[in-house]
Formats: C-alpha cells, sequence, structure tokens
C-alpha cells in the first residue's frame, strides 16, 4: 500500500512540476499577445525583445507661406500626407514671406538635427550658408518645387519644376494663335523666386523674338490674387490697351478675370483678351473648359510622394538622381474635356 501511495505522490509531482513549466513558457509572451498567441510558443528566436524599434524619421521642411495660393496649399497637404503615411515626424516652417526668416528657420532645424531637410525658396538666391551648414552636419539637403541657386555640391537632391519650360510652352501655345497684335500683361509671381525668373524670361524672351508689346510687367508680392486683380483694374482705368494676360499662376489669372469683369471687357474663348495661367488647379481648368482662361501650363505640387520615394532610396543606400525635373503638361480650352478636369486630384 505505502509503495502505491510513494507511486501516486511521485506521479503528483511530477504532473505539478511540468505544469509549472507550461505555465511559465505561456507567462514569457508579451503581455499584449492575444490569447491564441500565447497557446503558441515564440518561434522568433532571432528578435531581441530589448531591441529598440527604429526611430522615425525626421524631417524639417521651410515652406514658403502657409496661405499663399491653392497651389501652396496643395503642396503643404501632399508633404503633411505622404510623410504622416510613410511614418516621418514633419518639422514644417513657413517663410511667410521673409527671406531671411526662411534662412534662420533651416539653420535651427539644422541644429535640431533633423534627419533631412527640404526647402522651398522664397528667393531661388542665398542658400550656401545654410546648404553648407547641412552639409557639415551631414543631413541631406533636398530642393522641392523650386531650384535654388546652389552647386551641386552644396545638395543631394532636387525635385523641381522647370518654369522656363513652362514659360515656353505658353509662348510657343501664344505663337500659334496669330492674333492680330499682342499687348501683354505680365502678372509676376513673388519677385526672386526661380517660378517667377523662368516663367518672366520665358514671356519677355518670346516677346522679344516674335515683336510683341508687353505693356505691363510687374511681380505680385506673394502671388497675390487681390494685387492682381488692382493692378489690371488700374490698367484698365488708365485706358492701357491689351490682347493678353499672362499671369504666373491661376489666383491672379482669377484676379484679372474679376478687373475685367468689373469694367465689361471680354476675355478667354470668344473674348477679346486671351488668359494665360499656370498651375492648372482643378478649379482653374473648370474655367479653362468654361472658356474663361485660354490656356493653363500645369505645376504639379504634389511633391509629397516623391519625396518620401527620394528619402526611402537614400535610406537604402540607392543612388538617386540629383536633378529631377516633373512631368507637366498644359490645358487648351479648344482641347479640354470634363473628363480630363474629373480626374485631376488637386
Ligand atoms: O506657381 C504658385 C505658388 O512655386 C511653382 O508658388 C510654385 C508657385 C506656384 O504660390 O501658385
Amino acid at each position: 500500500m505505502k509503495k502505491v501511495i510513494s507511486l501516486v505522490l511521485a506521479l503528483m509531482l511530477v504532473f505539478t512540476l511540468a505544469a509549472c513549466g507550461t505555465k511559465d513558457k505561456a507567462t514569457t509572451t508579451s503581455d499584449s499577445q492575444t490569447a491564441a498567441d500565447k497557446e503558441t510558443p515564440a518561434t522568433d528566436t532571432k528578435s531581441d525583445p530589448t531591441e529598440a524599434p527604429a526611430k522615425a524619421l525626421t524631417i524639417g521642411v521651410v515652406q514658403t507661406n502657409a496661405n499663399e495660393s491653392d497651389w501652396r496649399t496643395a503642396n503643404t497637404k501632399s508633404f503633411n500626407t505622404a510623410f504622416d503615411e510613410a511614418g516621418f515626424v514633419t518639422k514644417m516652417v513657413f517663410g511667410e514671406g521673409d527671406h531671411a526668416k526662411q534662412i534662420s528657420q533651416a539653420q535651427q532645424l539644422i541644429q535640431e538635427e533633423v534627419d533631412y531637410l527640404v526647402v522651398l525658396g522664397l528667393q531661388s538666391a542665398g542658400w550656401e550658408d545654410v546648404a553648407k551648414s547641412a552639409k557639415e552636419a551631414g543631413i541631406p539637403f533636398i530642393m522641392a518645387d523650386r531650384k535654388l541657386d546652389l552647386t551641386e555640391d552644396l545638395y543631394t537632391a532636387m525635385v523641381c519644376s522647370d518654369f522656363e519650360s513652362e514659360g515656353n510652352k505658353a509662348v510657343d501655345w501664344l505663337k500659334k494663335q496669330a492674333l492680330p497684335e499682342n499687348k501683354i500683361v505680365v502678372l509676376g509671381g513673388d519677385t526672386g523666386s526661380s517660378a517667377q525668373l523662368g516663367r518672366s524670361k520665358a514671356i519677355e524672351d518670346g516677346a522679344k523674338a516674335n515683336g510683341w508689346e508687353i505693356v505691363f510687367n510687374q511681380n505680385m508680392k506673394g502671388w497675390d490674387e487681390t494685387l492682381a486683380k488692382q493692378a489690371v483694374a488700374d490698367l484698365i482705368a488708365a485706358g492701357t490697351k491689351f490682347t493678353v494676360i499672362y499671369a504666373e499662376n491661376d489666383n491672379m489669372a482669377r484676379g484679372a478675370c474679376d478687373a475685367m469683369d468689373a469694367a465689361g471687357i471680354t476675355y478667354g474663348k470668344s473674348g477679346d483678351v486671351k488668359v494665360i495661367a499656370f498651375d492648372a488647379n482643378k478649379w482653374a481648368l473648370e474655367k479653362v473648359l468654361a472658356g474663361q482662361f485660354n490656356l493653363d501650363v500645369e505645376c504639379n505640387p504634389l511633391h509629397g510622394p516623391r519625396i518620401v520615394k527620394l528619402i526611402n532610396q537614400l535610406e537604402a543606400g540607392e543612388t538617386v538622381e540629383k536633378n529631377a525635373y516633373v512631368d507637366e503638361e498644359m490645358f487648351d480650352t479648344a482641347t479640354i474635356t470634363q473628363q480630363v478636369v474629373d480626374a485631376r486630384s488637386y
């Protein structure tokens, strides 16, 4: 009998020890795992639970102005959306028309040791010191939207538009219209921005080459729609004759049209004045379709995904294209369709 009791006790001891062992394995899985997971012993013996998760990249973005234009709004949204989806931390600052402020903001981001610096310059000149500081700090300097006056050794990559090419598309279109006379009003963007410099050079060279007259050529601070409207209203009040509005963005073209509406001047497809705009925001393409704008040259603001791809390539140690220009088209009231407008994403 004693033997039986000893055997039973021994067996109970063995089962008790075995149960403890199983319990211990179940409690070694992380508390956040489901019950099902706990029943499945961890198979990945390689991962070290003490290893910290990879640190999210912090991207410094020196943006121009928060409320500059519909284009800028779409551009800022594109960065924020794409960077959030990529798991980046975004530190975005706005120069609000002040180039010196942008420079100090960029230096501050370098001090804060962001992982990448993305710059959209109010001015194309004056970025050498910032680029040198970034290089010394080992922070890749990426130009977006507007090319800056920097030698290739001072920046990592560029994702920009070719603004002179955009302007040349408009000049070629205007030449094909074969108007009886070309008296051109140029509503320029922010003085010294590469977008203004490129688009203005194209129309100035085009006018010279084709014997066209530029009757007004001024840059509107901040690409401002109201300033553009006032400038055209003043020209009309002064009796200045013009046959073409060359507005360096959609908002200023709309301002010019408002001024012409107020004075009973016809424009667009069947009007006395031809209207050329840049950016190709969706609302502006509706105006092209309606025959109010004659031409809208695209300048695509959706740089977010492009910069994410670039950063991921750099993180993976891949070689990247140093100077990437965005492919862009133009929209003519004579050929645009509702389908084209509906397909636009900004
Ligand atoms: O044309 C204008 C914006 O830099 C291309 O800036 C951009 C320009 C764009 O405010 O609408």
